[in-house]
């Protein structure tokens, strides 16, 4: 028998490592269109990082999982935070595990109803495909979120640009407060 590395390594500076991982970084210029006043924020400002690998196969039953680095970003006192979306195939659970820093895992079902998890290192979530699904750091470091989803769940960004989550998360005296989305 032989014993051989993983395919991939986390390693203490949050940055993934390994055979076949992907992995893009969003800059404030990317999702400022998210945030409630984007007014003074620099454009080349690093939001967050994602690392992924996906199946050879992309069989019905394939897994994709990534690790998430959400930077501890104010933009004008509302944290920082990943686009959030839908699945596309909304049959496609996703499940989420907390490895680092401190932040919120916001949930939106189709009528608008939006609720938060607390993320920290060790939290898990099951994330229903029927809920588009946001990460927000509420801390000083970053927030280190791994993620597992079935190939075939896809991203629709488009159904949260139509529907905004109901809540924008805002820090006040170093304190996070959930306030409600006046735009809708
Ligand atoms: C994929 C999984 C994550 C997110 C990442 C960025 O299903 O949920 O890898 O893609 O956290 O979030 P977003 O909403 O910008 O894709
Ligand atoms: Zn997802």
């Amino acid at each position: 028998m032989k014993i051989i590395e993983p395919p991939a390594v986390e390693e203490w500076s949050g940055i993934l490592k390994g055979k076949d991982i992907q992995s893009y970084r969003k800059h404030f210029s990317d999702v400022s269109s998210y945030y409630l006043n984007a007014e003074g924020m620099d454009a080349e400002t690093v939001m967050y990082d994602v690392y992924s690998s996906s199946s050879e196969e992309k069989a019905d039953g394939s897994l994709e999982w990534g690790l998430t680095v959400l930077y501890p970003v104010s933009v004008n006192g509302e944290c920082n935070m990943t686009k959030g979306h839908f699945h596309m195939d909304e049959s496609c659970e996703e499940i989420y595990i907390g490895k680092a820093g401190e932040g919120l895992l916001m949930y939106m079902d189709h009528t608008g109803n939006t609720w938060c998890e607390k993320v920290f290192s060790g939290s898990v979530h099951r994330i229903s495909g029927r809920y588009a699904h946001r990460l927000i750091n509420t801390g000083d470091e970053p927030l280190k979120v791994m993620a597992c989803w079935n190939s075939r769940a896809g991203h629709n960004y488009e159904a949260i640009q139509k529907q905004p989550f109901g809540y924008r998360v805002m820090k006040k005296d170093g304190k996070a407060e959930a306030v409600k989305n006046e735009q809708l």
